[in-house]
């Protein structure tokens, strides 16, 4: 029993995380209470990882989160704050604005702020504690992110600039407090992996019309084949110029997005994530 016991004479932490009673403590002569380093350790939630799952719009990621969530109990998904850009409020609580209709409807002039709001939100909201349910957890909890700062950086708002929508200036001023605010926060977010859904552009044209969002009626093929390649170019062939050591390092497991899950919540999708490297 000797092994089980930490040697701080006063501490019975070394006891109780063994499921040994405060009477056992008692007879061994351990009275006090835990040391600062049992303590730490007993206190201590098991830690979260987190996943972020990337993909063109409309491809599933929403229904595939879900999907993941009801597989797994110890798995949170994060929902985009897309009701966030659908209004824009002034305290309190009026809206004043739909920043994503004005997005679409004027890219030149709303890029930018968009690009800057919708980063800004997702990171607060990725930025709340788990809920206590999953800190409890038996096994590994995991945060499952619909999408992550980085796609919000080097898929949207690199192809904003990239079609002239953002200009330079905003662009350097975009990429700079982008870099400042992973440098401050990112490791609180701090991703495990990537999972990346994959779908021919066509798929997911049809996806979103099917889904309907009023504000993307006018979104064309054309704009769905651009982020198709800034997804390809940052997650397949990794070519695009990234800041941050450790997003270079990160595993990204690929999957065919153009079966439709939804209809089929056996497929083996959910296979492959158990049994790769990613967790
Ligand atoms: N969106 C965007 N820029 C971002 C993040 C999202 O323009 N940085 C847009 C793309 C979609 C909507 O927000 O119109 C999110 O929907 P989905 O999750 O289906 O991609
Ligand atoms: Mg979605």
């Amino acid at each position: 029993m000797s092994a089980l016991l930490c040697r701080v004479p006063t501490c019975t932490a070394g006891l109780k995380r063994f499921g040994f009673d405060t009477m056992m403590a008692q007879r061994s002569g351990r009275l006090g209470a835990s040391c600062s380093r049992c303590l730490s350790v007993s206190a201590r939630p098991a830690p979260v990882k987190r996943v972020s799952i990337e993909g063109n719009i409309a491809v599933g990621k929403s229904t595939f989160s879900r999907l993941l969530q009801s597989a797994c109990s110890d798995w949170e998904v994060m929902a985009e704050p897309v009701s966030r850009w659908q209004n824009i409020e002034t305290p309190p609580q009026t809206t004043v604005s739909n920043l994503l209709q004005m997005m679409y409807q004027d890219p030149q002039r709303w890029s930018y702020t968009f690009q800057t709001f919708s980063c800004m939100s997702r990171l607060r909201t990725q930025l709340q504690p788990p809920p206590a349910r999953l800190l409890g957890s038996e096994g590994t909890p995991v945060q499952v992110y619909e999408r992550s700062v980085y796609s919000d950086r080097y898929i949207f708002a690199l192809n904003m600039f990239e079609l002239g929508c953002i200009n330079s200036t905003e662009w350097a001023v975009y990429q700079d407090w982008h870099s400042l605010l992973v440098e401050e926060f990112g490791h609180q977010v701090e991703l495990e992996g990537i999972i990346y859904l994959r779908a021919p552009p066509q798929k997911c044209m049809e996806r979103l019309e099917r889904r309907g969002r009023a504000e993307e009626e006018g979104v064309k093929l054309d704009y769905l084949d651009k982020l198709h390649v800034q997804h390809e170019r940052w997650l397949v062939e990794k070519s695009t110029e990234i800041h941050f050591e450790k997003l270079k390092q990160i595993p990204v497991l690929q999957l065919d997005a153009s079966v439709e899950f939804q209809r089929d919540p056996e497929v083996d999708l959910l296979f492959p994530l158990r049994t790769s490297r990613l967790l």
